[in-house]
């Protein structure tokens, strides 16, 4: 069964230091997201740490938050058919050595770390990260 989905989509900042930022948003277009509403932020350690409250008892935490809050991010919500999914298969593997071909990280990702984008992996979470950036 298909729906009208909305996802929370970043461009990390390795991609946004890269001047990466509008190549992905096409590449988002091209494959029928709409981009429903976008911003150019930069956020605190303390908001990266709350935004990535799930990875906490990870040992990459602290290196995770201080490289999320490192420098210019843009943050999206993506709207299309079945989003959560179509974002994540566009976006490939977490590893970019090991995303498949075609795929947003297999093409610009420049390590596990410095993946270039965030996608949302459930419905539920969508919702959270959604809100999160974006609740008036
Ligand atoms: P995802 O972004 O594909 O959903 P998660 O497992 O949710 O991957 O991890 C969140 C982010 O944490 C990843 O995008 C990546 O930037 C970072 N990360 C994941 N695993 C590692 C690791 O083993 N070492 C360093 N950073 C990692
Ligand atoms: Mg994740």
């Amino acid at each position: 069964m298909s729906r009208i989905e909305r996802t929370l989509s970043i461009i990390k900042p390795d991609a946004v230091e890269r001047n990466l930022d509008s190549k992905i948003k096409e590449i988002f277009v091209i494959n029928g997201f709409t981009i429903v509403q976008e911003k150019k932020i930069q956020i605190e350690k303390s908001e990266a740490e709350k935004f990535y409250k799930v990875h906490e008892t990870k040992p990459f935490y602290n290196e995770l938050c201080s490289y999320l809050s490192s420098g210019p991010i843009v943050v999206m919500i993506l709207e299309k058919e079945n989003a959560i999914l179509a974002n994540r298969e566009l976006m490939g593997s977490t590893n970019p050595k090991e995303a498949e071909e075609g795929t947003i990280r297999k093409k610009f990702g420049i390590s596990i770390d410095k993946n270039s984008v965030h996608g949302s992996d459930s419905p539920e979470n969508a919702k959270i990260e959604i809100d999160f950036f974006f609740k008036v």
